[in-house]
């Protein structure tokens, strides 16, 4: 990993500071109705992208995350108003407008969306960086999902089969899982029922 230096902190400032920018502006635009469908945003949790583009190799590492993924693209490298196009639901968006808010996608960046379906990239991201190994790229995927998606089956299966090819073959150590522990599901109290479920 680079090393941490008084540039390394203004540089992160200075690209948290445009993250929270862009996605206040499309907050105002979204009341406007200018921007369609649903918007999630990431507000907050900025520096938890920032430590980890950090620690990544840009030319070949890969991202995956849920639908709060307006910014990590262009924290890898996307022309901001690309990703503003694709809200507008316009053409010259990063897919074409079709696939709006929560489908936001670079494959030439090494950003793979911008998933609706809670815990759906988390498998997606266990292949990436099994792809990766299998290829022997050297490269690492890092795969985001919320606290509320932990309780998917989709983590627990990932993980599984990840023991298992750990067992026979291949070492996963190129997936790294990152939970965003906000004890929210959305609107929705995360640990409450955990908690009962552990009683
Ligand atoms: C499979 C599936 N079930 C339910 C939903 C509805 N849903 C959308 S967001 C959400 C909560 C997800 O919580 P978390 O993973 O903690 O992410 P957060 O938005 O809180 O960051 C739910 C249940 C969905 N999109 N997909």
């Amino acid at each position: 990993m680079q090393e941490i230096t008084k540039e390394t902190y203004l540089d992160w400032y200075e690209n948290m500071f445009f993250w929270r920018k862009f996605e206040d502006k499309l907050a105002a635009v979204y009341i406007q109705q200018k921007v369609r469908g649903f918007l999630h945003l990431y507000n907050g949790q900025e520096a938890v992208l920032a430590g980890a583009l950090h620690a990544m190799d840009l030319s070949k590492d890969k991202m995956i995350t849920a639908y709060r993924n307006h910014v990590q693209p262009i924290g890898m490298g996307v022309d901001p108003r690309r990703v503003m196009a694709e809200l507008y639901g316009k053409a010259t968006g990063t897919s074409q407008g079709l696939g709006g808010s929560m489908h936001i996608f670079s494959k030439e960046h090494g950003f793979y969306g911008g998933h609706g379906i809670v815990g759906g990239q988390i498998p997606l991201g266990a292949g990436m960086a099994f792809g990766d190994k299998y290829n022997e790229t050297g490269a690492v995927t890092l795969c985001y999902f919320g606290d509320g998606a932990a309780r998917q089956g989709s983590l627990h299966a990932s993980r599984c089969r990840r023991v298992i090819a750990t067992a026979t073959r291949f070492s996963w150590r190129t997936a790294a899982s990152t939970c965003s522990k906000t004890t929210a599901a959305v609107l929705t109290p995360s640990l409450i029922p955990l908690v009962g479920a552990g009683r």
